[in-house]
């Protein structure tokens, strides 16, 4: 018996046409080597960065963190905002004007233009950072969507990134149905497609309330998961595909609704946190740990 559920394990992703995840069981170990640089693959141009182990960042000192004139230049009042003072009050898509949509399409256009976007989708289809199918999913997404928030703020500063209710709006924004970008990858350029309800239905409001029922992290975040791969599944097309889902910025809108699930729940559910420890709790590639995805507040954001 035993024996037939681990054969049955082991080959469910292959005949399975459904998901079903157990996190206890799918703990592999966490090695994580730094990727060659893709924003730096010139050795001569952007020396030791294009290396396998860039130089490490050494944040200036808060004195030194502007340029100041020299004294007799100076001229009142010559301030330098400082850069932890970034807030952003995600709004639902539905509520965003149609300036609000504009600037957020230039933003990502913008990005995608100048080889930004290209490598954050890349670092998402390396499964060496265990970011699905895991307890690391959750914290780790909320980093990677504010990678991506503070892209689109470089561009613009008055973006932030929408979230899409798909529980409640059950349908594709219409305001982005004519918008599939071009995104270079490693793998060559991809085209974003869609084939909106093809092959899921989407969760709705009741299956949504049903996961603040839920009392331990692991279940609560495994359930959540499932919903989130439903929706991907229910856009199609390049939502379908872990390696160019993010190339489809309905892929952060989703992904957006889900952290604010997991933020209302995380209030309601006070000090129960992923189960993480050593270099499973450092959410590689960046250097972020899971205690500090906790507190979307000090992360700078909030949902409205
Ligand atoms: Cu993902």
């Amino acid at each position: 018996m035993a024996e037939q559920e681990q054969e049955s394990r082991y080959r469910r992703p292959t005949y399975l046409p459904y998901r079903r995840t157990d996190y206890e069981a799918e703990r592999h170990e966490h090695g994580y080597h730094e990727p060659p640089s893709q924003r730096y693959p010139n050795r001569r141009i952007y020396g030791a960065y294009a290396t396998e182990e860039p130089p490490p960042y050494v944040p200036h000192p808060y004195d030194h963190s502007c340029f100041k004139p020299r004294e007799e230049d100076y001229k009142p009042p010559a301030e330098c905002e400082p850069t932890d003072a970034r807030r952003c009050a995600r709004p639902n898509q539905r509520a965003l004007t149609s300036d609000q949509q504009t600037r957020f399409l230039n933003a990502f256009t913008q990005l995608n233009n100048m080889s930004a976007l290209g490598p954050l989708v890349d670092i998402h289809s390396n499964s060496v950072h265990q970011m699905h199918n895991h307890p690391r999913f959750l914290p780790w997404h909320r980093i990677y969507l504010l990678r991506l928030e503070e892209l689109l703020q470089m561009v613009d500063p008055t973006v932030c990134l929408p979230y899409w209710n798909s529980s409640v709006d059950q349908a594709f924004p219409a305001w982005l149905s004519t918008f599939t970008p071009t995104v270079n990858l490693m793998t060559g350029p991809h085209t974003v497609t869609r084939n909106v309800g093809a092959f899921a239905t989407l969760p709705d409001a009741a299956a949504v309330a049903a996961l603040q029922g839920i009392g331990s992290f692991n279940t609560f975040a495994n359930a959540l998961e499932g919903i989130h791969d439903s929706g991907h599944v229910w856009v199609g097309g390049s939502m379908m595909s872990v390696p160019t889902a993010p190339c489809d910025p309905i892929f952060w809108m989703h992904h957006a609704e889900i952290d604010r699930i997991w933020s209302e729940w995380q209030v309601a559910n006070p000090g129960q946190n992923p189960p993480l420890a050593g270099p499973a709790a450092v959410m590689d590639p960046w250097t972020e740990t899971e205690p500090d995805t906790r507190d979307i507040t000090a992360l700078g954001y909030s949902y409205v």
